[in-house]
């Protein structure tokens, strides 16, 4: 048995809280002693991971620790940082915005939201407000380089943005992974704890587990079948899927077909579509791809799930519709063992528009520059730098990040990079001067990971089981630390007192008052009471024990709500039935279609030319010891052999004298980097893969660790103008490069020429 509840902060003893870093969710123990963190290890008795923690979560304590981290305000003054006090450091930043926003117009200001914002409570109450107060449409965030597929889908499928089917991964009996590799990722919009031993069990207890993958990724060596696939090409595989389910009357009866429309045009669609037909394109045989339809179609449960390589490529939008249409006419949409919306104990998707988390919304205004529609209130991440470097009315004068590092994590980074030092006013809400921050007039530094508050708000919503677990700090904030949440209101207010003349509108003031006063823990207990699980507001029926704040604060491990149930159904929209061929997504199978004659989809359908020779094609990759752009500061987990390399397939490298180790050029149209080339079958011919997230060879940054490992960016060659534009998510998996062996730097070395390239400020 562990303790009751959680020592006070910093207090000596066990501290039971959840890793934030990626979206499994783990249970954590932290030992503390003497106010520091002695050890942190995986909590058994967290009913949802089960002990599970991989390496990163020791990292925890080496964030928290390192001598990089900021822990006050900073401003730059040419290229030399001061530290400020907050009240001036906030004043300052206020003031420079407001003035921006008042000669220029609302849209003069960017704002981007970085991927911990969806990790971190506060961030996630506070920033719907702080959108609001800034009231620009240049709204970026990194779901546009991430799920954006899966909202906008879901949206025009069943009318809400929020409800994502998530495979029910404990119960089903065959599930299908195309484009995610869950065993180095830990599961993404697929929150489970220990994904490993829950797809084990799945094959334990007689389960298939396929992946379509252009690389044999570690999911794909414990998989039971592995298709390679053409990067870009999976649109059409699985609309070969649904021709399959349709033309040999495969297609199931469920509740939710009954709900939907559309089934006859869709079918009617794919009938264009047959194996046969897609073979050469995918690169998939036409045997396997009948055998896959009637694989998913004969399993009891079955589930087909896609992740980041068929979420950000050029018809990312079509994939995920097909996947959700696939699973529907299968009989698993909605239904256990199949694909489930997750019905959380603070139940995000049935907040209202009012507070800032809608149903979602679609073309309600254009990006100025190229036209591009809003989804969600947002704008492709991947137009942030012509925004900037555009000049014209409502161009983008000036920024605020929080919580994010676009230069290594948007497309054509080097372009965001240049963009960036030319801003008037930037402000960034981070941990770290890093390469997107070193831009920055100021930086604000919330307090580390471990001083905050933990409630997973976003994540519950994709997780396989329904838990709920609320931890305090594990130790007491720096004196004189903000929180992101105090850092935005703090700006709110100043925005708003700005623009009221010294004084904000009273129901503003109040409502900011009040959201200050009750905090994230408030809204969270509010959430919880007004939730599934909870007692009403008031609490005060004897017969209904509900969620509380404090009834989670005394059961640390978290509580188990049992596996997810369908609700799908029950949850859209009342007068809503779902649309199996909404016309926007119809209408994008001719671009596809548009494509096929001429081999790749992926390049045909790019706006940008095509550099001459581009026989190989660029894909991305995670390793379980990184996270997106920014754990490389941390020494352990930037040890052993070099990480970033060149994955090239045995042909290919002795088809351009590439050797195991050298360095190679990868040119594509917007940059090229050097790395070392690691020669491997486990990608298919004519595909390279690079990871993601790395490039810390940028001046001015303050990451002494990850500087001596710096890597080449990803970034640097993936293209901004290659998007999906159904929603304009970028196409970071598909880039069409040429590879030749390079002399230059040894093999342990990798960089990119934005190295070469200084920003203007530090001139
Ligand atoms: N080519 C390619 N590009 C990709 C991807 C890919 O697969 N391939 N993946 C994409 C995906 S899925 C994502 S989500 C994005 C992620 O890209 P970003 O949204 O840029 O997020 P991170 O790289 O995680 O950067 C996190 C930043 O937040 C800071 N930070 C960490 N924790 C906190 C906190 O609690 N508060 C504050 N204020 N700051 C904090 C860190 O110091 C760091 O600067 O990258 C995308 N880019
Ligand atoms: N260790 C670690 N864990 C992480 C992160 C991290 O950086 N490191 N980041 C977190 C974040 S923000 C996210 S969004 C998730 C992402 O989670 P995942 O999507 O599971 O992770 P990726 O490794 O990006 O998997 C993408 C896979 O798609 C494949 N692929 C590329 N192009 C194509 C294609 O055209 N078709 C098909 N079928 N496959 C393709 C790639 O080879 C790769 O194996 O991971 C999260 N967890
Ligand atoms: S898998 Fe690793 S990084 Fe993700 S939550 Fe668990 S311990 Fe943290
Ligand atoms: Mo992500």
């Amino acid at each position: 048995m562990g303790p009751t509840r959680n020592p006070a902060p910093g207090a000596d003893g066990t501290h039971l809280t959840t890793c934030p870093l990626c979206e499994a969710m783990c249970g954590i123990r932290v030992e503390v002693s003497g106010g520091r963190v002695r050890e942190i290890r995986g909590d058994d008795e967290d009913p949802f991971s089960r002990g599970h923690v991989c390496p990163k979560a020791l990292a925890l304590k080496d964030l928290h620790e390192d001598p990089d981290r900021l822990r006050r305000p900073l401003r730059r003054e040419g290229s030399r940082w001061h530290e400020v006090g907050w009240d001036e450091a906030l004043d300052e930043a206020a003031a420079r915005l407001h003035r921006l926003q008042a000669e220029h117009g609302r849209d003069a200001v960017g704002v981007y939201f970085g991927n911990p914002t969806v990790h971190n409570l506060g961030l996630t109450v506070a920033a719907p407000f702080f959108l609001r107060s800034l009231r620009t449409r240049n709204r970026f965030s990194a779901t546009s380089v991430d799920q954006l597929p899966h909202m906008l889908v879901a949206y025009h499928m069943w009318g809400h943005q929020l409800l994502l089917p998530v495979p029910d991964l404990d119960r089903t009996d065959c599930l299908v992974v195309v484009g995610g590799n869950p065993l180095a990722s830990n599961g993404s919009l697929m929150t489970a704890g220990g994904v490993k031993r829950r797809l084990q069990a799945l094959q334990a207890r007689g389960g298939r587990l396929v992946v379509v993958d252009p690389r044999r990724t570690e999911t794909a060596r414990l998989a039971d079948q592995h298709l390679f696939i053409r990067p870009g090409t999976d649109a059409l595989l699985l609309l070969a899927l649904v021709h399959v389910l349709c033309a040999e009357d495969l297609v199931r009866p469920s509740p939710a077909l009954r709900r939907s429309d559309g089934h006859a045009t869709l079918a009617a669609r794919a009938a264009g579509f047959p194996p046969e037909r897609v073979a050469a394109a995918t690169g998939v045989p036409a045997g396997a791809i009948r055998d896959l339809a009637r694989t998913v179609a004969s399993a009891e449960r079955a589930v087909v799930y896609g992740r980041m390589g068929v979420s950000t490529q050029a018809f990312g939008a079509l994939c995920q519709w097909l996947i959700n249409a696939i699973n529907l006419l299968t009989g698993n949409l909605d239904r256990p063992g199949g694909a489930l919306v997750g019905r959380p104990a603070v139940d995000l998707a049935a907040v209202p528009a009012a507070l800032g988390v809608g149903r979602g919304s679609y073309d309600r205004w254009r990006t100025r520059v190229r036209g591009l529609p809003e989804f969600g209130g947002e704008v492709p991440v991947a137009t942030l730098a012509e925004e900037i470097l555009t000049p014209g009315d409502r161009q983008i004068r000036g920024l605020v990040t929080v919580a994010g590092n676009p230069v290594l994590s948007t497309p054509n980074g080097r372009q965001l990079d240049r963009a960036l030092a030319g801003l008037e006013t930037y402000v960034a809400v981070d941990l770290y001067l890093n390469e997107t921050t070193r831009h920055a007039h100021l930086i604000l530094p919330p307090p580390s990971q471990l001083e905050r508050d933990h409630f997973d708000l976003a994540l519950n919503l994709v997780a396989v089981r329904n838990t709920a677990k609320y931890s305090g700090p594990v130790l007491p904030r720096g004196a004189d630390a903000r929180h992101d949440h105090e850092i935005l209101f703090g700006l709110v207010e100043r925005l708003e007192a700005h623009r009221g003349g010294g004084r904000a509108p009273w129901r503003r003031r109040l409502q900011t008052a009040l959201l200050r006063r009750l905090g994230p823990a408030g809204l969270v207990d509010l959430g919880l009471r007004l939730g599934p699980h909870g007692g009403g507001v008031l609490g005060l029926s004897p017969f209904r024990r509900g969620l509380t704040v404090a009834r989670l604060l005394d059961q640390p491990h978290g509580v188990d709500l049992g596996p997810q149930a369908p609700s799908l159904l029950a949850r859209m929209p009342r007068d809503r039935r779902i649309d199996l061929a909404p016309a926007v997504l119809l209408a994008d199978v001719d671009r596809l279609e548009a494509a096929l004659p001429g081999g790749s989809p992926g390049s045909a359908s790019r706006s940008a030319p095509v550099p001459a020779a581009a026989p190989l094609v660029l894909v991305g990759r995670r390793h379980l010891r990184d996270h997106n752009t920014w754990l490389h500061n941390v020494p352990g987990l930037v040890t052993g052999r070099p990480r970033c390399t060149l994955l090239v397939h045995p042909d290919d490298a002795a088809a351009r004298g590439l050797v195991d180790g050298a360095p190679a050029l990868v040119r594509s149209r917007v940059s090229e980097v050097t790395v070392p080339v690691e020669v491997s079958d486990e990608i298919m011919p004519g595909v390279v893969s690079l990871p993601h997230g790395w490039g810390h060879d940028h001046a001015g940054v303050r990451l002494r660790v990850a500087a001596r490992h710096a890597g080449a960016s990803l970034n640097d060659l993936t293209d901004h103008e290659a998007i999906d534009p159904l929603g304009g998510t970028a196409v970071l998996n598909g880039t069409p490069v040429t590879v030749m062996a390079a002399a230059g730097p040894g093999a342990a070395d990798c960089l990119s020429t934005s190295r070469l390239a200084g920003p203007a400020h530090h001139a």
